[in-house]
């Protein structure tokens, strides 16, 4: 058996996989640019437009009913969650962002799928669209990155 290592990610190429990308459209504008990021990386790695899904939801509280309901299906081998919650001057971000955050990570837990969190959680809308532009600067894309390399690991590991 050979283990991934810090160097080598193991996200291989994947024509095989079934992903599907879950994403909310609050802040649709920064959503979008995350979904085309998380789409870009899919698409190097070799996994066809027609194994990919997209589903949105109204917002990112939204998004773990969302990824448990994809995961629980058996149709995808892992769960790509994309949004983007600001903060404003109201508590209201702690609770949008904290419960996002540990909902998907139950998700992922109780379904053992890969779920990967490309929420961006930022002060303002500049941080938010600095995080989601072209290439590699773009959490979309680093999500996806993330998922296809926790498919690989668990598979490598059988586990
Ligand atoms: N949803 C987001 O995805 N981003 C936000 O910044 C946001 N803010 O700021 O309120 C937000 N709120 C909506 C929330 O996700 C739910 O859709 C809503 O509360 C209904 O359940």
């Amino acid at each position: 058996m050979t283990a991934t290592t810090p160097r080598d990610s193991g996200a291989k190429p994947a024509p095989e996989l079934r992903i599907a990308i879950a994403a909310s459209r609050f802040n649709g504008f920064i959503v979008e640019q995350l979904v085309a990021g998380a789409r870009d990386a899919l698409q190097r790695r070799g996994v066809p437009e027609s194994s990919q899904t997209l589903a949105w939801v109204p917002g990112a509280f939204e998004l773990p009913l969302l990824a448990d309901r994809l995961a629980a299906s058996g149709r995808y081998d892992a769960v790509i969650a994309l949004g983007a919650v600001v903060r404003g001057g109201t508590p209201h971000f702690d609770f949008v962002a904290g419960a996002c955050a540990d909902g998907l990570a139950r998700v992922a837990l109780d379904r053992g799928v890969p779920v990967s969190f490309g929420v961006l959680t930022t002060d303002d809308v500049e941080q938010a669209l600095k995080r989601a532009g072209t290439g590699e600067g773009n959490k979309g894309f680093d999500a996806a990155v993330t998922a296809l390399e926790m498919v690989a690991t668990l598979r490598e590991l059988e586990c």
